[in-house]
Parts: structure tokens; C-alpha cells; sequence
């Protein structure tokens, strides 16, 4: 007999259970944020009610004992990106500060009027919108890399684009409304042979496969709690030591200084002088309950279970007279986008709710993408390792009743 591909870890998520009028809640939009298992609501709630301090400035145990719970995520998150240390992850409020905080404090220093910013078709706008703002403050051009009809990048278009004016490559590691995973290690090696650091919004790859970033050879890799079973309003980014070290803040306040006075101010080494501000505390202790279950329940595993999933959703969607899946790259991850012939998006969106089950209807933040594909608007069905045939089974068959109410 063979071994089945597939977890059974529903059960660690109480909102899993719920059900919307009699019918079983069926959640496909983890790129949007996954649900959170029980150790970490629990750790949450658990920190709260006995150990909530403020987190590097207390004297008192209490603040002793929540600063090395806060500290000790750094640790988790470091191995589990395989950074060379601790030193390399930044606390953020989430993906999208990360990238600002690269397009802010790296871009704005480096970059001079001519040099170029090279980010692909398939971005979302947190790795598309900051990097604008920094070529209005700086005179640099941005260069997109073109992708084909199943939403992969053009590698030989990339190669044409990088010139010693290159000095950034800003590029996702998967797509959140293609699912396409783009072959970072490749796209980071070249720009190196260009001199350009790589830059990875991780916001869709961290909780759906193992990320090494010194493998992949990232520079700067970003990404949010929420979306790998953690709180909201917690993010990393992790950054090459030696760039870091020369980066300029990117917000000033209190614990990112060494010393101030009215006349000059000096600042911490990093990781601490890009983090100003009383932090998310307990949401950062939540990530590294969340980097723990992650971690206990196994990447590898959770890739395989998710790849399963994705080929059992294609051939069911695929199946579907008038459904049209937006996003067929050899290489995906576990989401499915999709258009249903003569129905928006969000009607399908809405009917399927009436069932129980959710999905994403609009643009995903991600309206360059829609453009290359001719679409305003997508479906998105979106997998975690939650997830199960039965789920994909209930969707196919809430979009072939919106079908028997369409087409007559
Ligand atoms: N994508 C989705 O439904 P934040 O919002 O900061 O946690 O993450 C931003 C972000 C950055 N990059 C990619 C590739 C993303 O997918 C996201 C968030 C959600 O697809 C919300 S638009």
C-alpha cells in the first residue's frame, strides 16, 4: 500500500470546526492568512495572563523573563531560515514593513539617479509600491521581468535586463495570485554576477516549503507571522549582516539608539537599530510558538501534503466546463485561481460563502499581474496543510452550482 501524502493536523485548528448555518466552515484562503493552531492562541493567551511585560527595558523579572521569550523567536526564526545569525532577523509589523524597510533604508542609500531596480510581472504591491516611492526620491528606473502565459518568468529576459546599473532584484518567491514558485537561487545568482543584491518577498513560500536563504542566496528576505500560523502584526526581515551594518535607520524612536542628545544621535548595530518602538510583544512570542509547530509538523511534509492537494484541485477545477485556472507554472504552489466563464469573481466569491466556503475574489493586490493575464479580477482558492480532498471536493462542487444558476 502506498503511504498517503497527506497530514491530518485540521484538528490543532478550533476555527476549522466552526460551521456557518449548519454547514462545515471550508477555508481556502491561507495566502490571504492562515489559522492559527491552538498551542498558539493558548501561548498567547498564557503569556498574557502571567508573564506580559515590556520587553528590553524592564529591570524587574518580569520584564527579564518576557524579553528572553521575545528574544528566543529570533533564535527559532534564524534556524529556521537558516540564517548565519541572530543578528540577521529584524522584528517588523509584517511582510509589507519589511519590504519598506529594505526599499527605505537600503534602496534610498545605494540608490543613485540611472540605477536600476529589476522586479518581475508577478509581484505584489508591497514589492512593487515602495520600491516606486524610492525612484521618485532617488531618479532610479525600475525594469520588469516579463512571464509567459502560464505566469512563469522569462529567465532570458532577466539575463537581457542586467546591467552594471543594476543594483536591485526584488522578486517573490512565489506568487500569491499565480502560485507560480519562481527559481530564486538562479534569479539570486545572476544578479550577483551583475553586483546586485536579491531582495525575496517571502510572504507566500515561508510556511509551504524549507526556505534556506544562504542557499538561495537572498540578501534580504521578507516576510509576515500571519501568513505561517502565527498573530498578525509581527514580521521579519532577515538581511546579510555586513548590509545591514551599513544601513541607515528606518525609523527613529526609542531602543534604536545608543545615545542621544539634541545635537547628534547615535545608533544601535542591527538588528536592534531598525527596530524602534515598543515591538509586538507578545505576537513575536506567538511567531515563535508558530515557527515551533511549524516545525514539529515538518516543511518537507507540509509541501508534499499541499503539492498533493494542488494536483487533486487542478484536475477537479480543470474538470469544470467554463473554468479557466489563471496560473499553470510547472513549478506551484498550493494555490488556484481561477475565472468561470460569464461570472464575476466576486459572485463566486459570495455564492460560494453560502456554502461555507472561502475563497478570495479581486485583484490580490496584485493588479500588474491581472493586466498580463487580461483580467481585472481573479477567484483564488488558496491551500494550507489543513486542508483536505474533501475540502477541494466541496469547492468543485460550489462552482458547479454557481454554473447550474449561470448557464441554464
Ligand atoms: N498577500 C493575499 O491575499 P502583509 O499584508 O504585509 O502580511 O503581506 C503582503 C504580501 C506581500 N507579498 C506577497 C506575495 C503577498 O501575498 C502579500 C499578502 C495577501 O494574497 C493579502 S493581499
Amino acid at each position: 500500500m502506498s503511504k498517503s501524502p497527506y497530514l491530518d493536523i485540521k484538528k490543532d485548528f478550533p476555527v476549522l470546526n466552526r460551521e456557518f448555518d449548519g454547514k462545515p466552515l471550508v477555508y481556502l484562503d491561507t495566502a490571504a492568512t492562515s489559522q492559527k493552531p491552538t498551542v498558539v492562541i493558548d501561548a498567547m493567551d498564557h503569556f498574557y495572563r502571567e508573564s506580559y511585560g515590556t520587553v528590553r527595558r524592564g529591570v524587574y523579572r518580569l520584564s527579564e523573563k518576557a524579553t528572553q521569550a521575545y528574544e528566543s523567536t529570533r533564535h527559532k526564526v534564524a534556524k529556521l531560515i537558516n540564517a548565519s545569525s541572530d543578528r540577521e532577523i529584524i522584528y517588523t509589523r509584517g511582510c509589507t514593513e519589511s519590504l519598506n524597510l529594505v526599499a527605505y533604508s537600503y534602496g534610498r542609500s545605494v540608490l543613485k539617479s540611472g540605477d536600476e531596480i529589476i522586479l518581475s510581472q508577478i509581484e505584489h504591491h508591497a514589492n512593487i509600491v515602495p520600491w516606486q516611492i524610492v525612484r521618485e526620491m532617488t531618479g532610479a528606473v525600475i525594469k520588469i521581468i516579463p512571464c509567459n502565459d502560464r505566469g512563469e518568468l522569462f529567465l532570458e529576459e532577466y539575463r537581457k535586463l542586467l546591467s552594471p546599473r543594476a543594483k536591485i532584484v526584488a522578486v517573490n518567491h512565489v506568487s500569491n495570485a499565480l502560485g507560480t514558485i519562481n527559481p530564486i537561487k538562479e534569479i539570486a545568482k545572476l544578479a550577483h554576477e551583475a553586483g546586485a543584491v536579491m531582495v525575496v518577498d517571502g510572504a507566500q513560500s515561508i510556511s509551504h516549503m524549507t526556505v534556506d536563504v544562504q542557499d538561495l542566496g537572498a540578501d534580504f528576505y521578507a516576510f509576515s507571522s500571519h501568513k505561517m500560523f502565527g498573530p498578525t502584526g509581527a514580521g521579519i526581515l532577515y538581511g546579510r549582516y555586513d548590509l545591514l551594518e551599513k544601513m541607515p535607520p528606518f525609523q527613529g524612536g526609542g531602543d534604536m539608539i545608543r545615545q542621544v542628545t539634541f545635537e547628534k544621535t547615535t545608533y544601535q548595530d542591527p538588528p536592534h537599530r531598525f527596530e524602534a518602538g515598543t515591538p509586538s510583544i507578545v505576537e513575536v512570542l506567538g511567531l515563535g510558538v508558530a515557527v515551533d509547530y511549524l516545525q514539529s509538523v515538518g516543511l518537507d511534509k507540509i509541501a508534499g501534503h499541499e503539492h498533493a492537494l494542488l494536483e487533486y484541485g487542478t484536475k477537479l477545477l480543470s474538470g469544470i466546463p467554463g473554468v479557466r485556472l489563471i496560473g499553470t507554472a510547472e513549478h506551484k504552489g498550493a494555490i488556484l485561481g481561477f475565472e468561470l466563464d460569464g461570472v464575476h469573481p466576486h459572485d463566486i466569491g459570495t455564492l460560494l460563502d453560502m456554502d461555507g466556503i472561502a475563497i478570495r475574489a479581486g485583484h490580490h493586490c496584485a493588479q500588474p499581474t491581472m493586466q498580463r493575464f487580461g483580467v481585472p479580477a481573479t477567484a483564488r482558492a488558496s491551500l494550507g496543510p489543513y486542508n483536505t480532498e474533501a475540502d477541494l471536493d466541496a469547492l468543485a462542487a460550489g462552482i458547479q452550482k454557481i454554473r447550474g444558476m449561470f448557464h441554464h
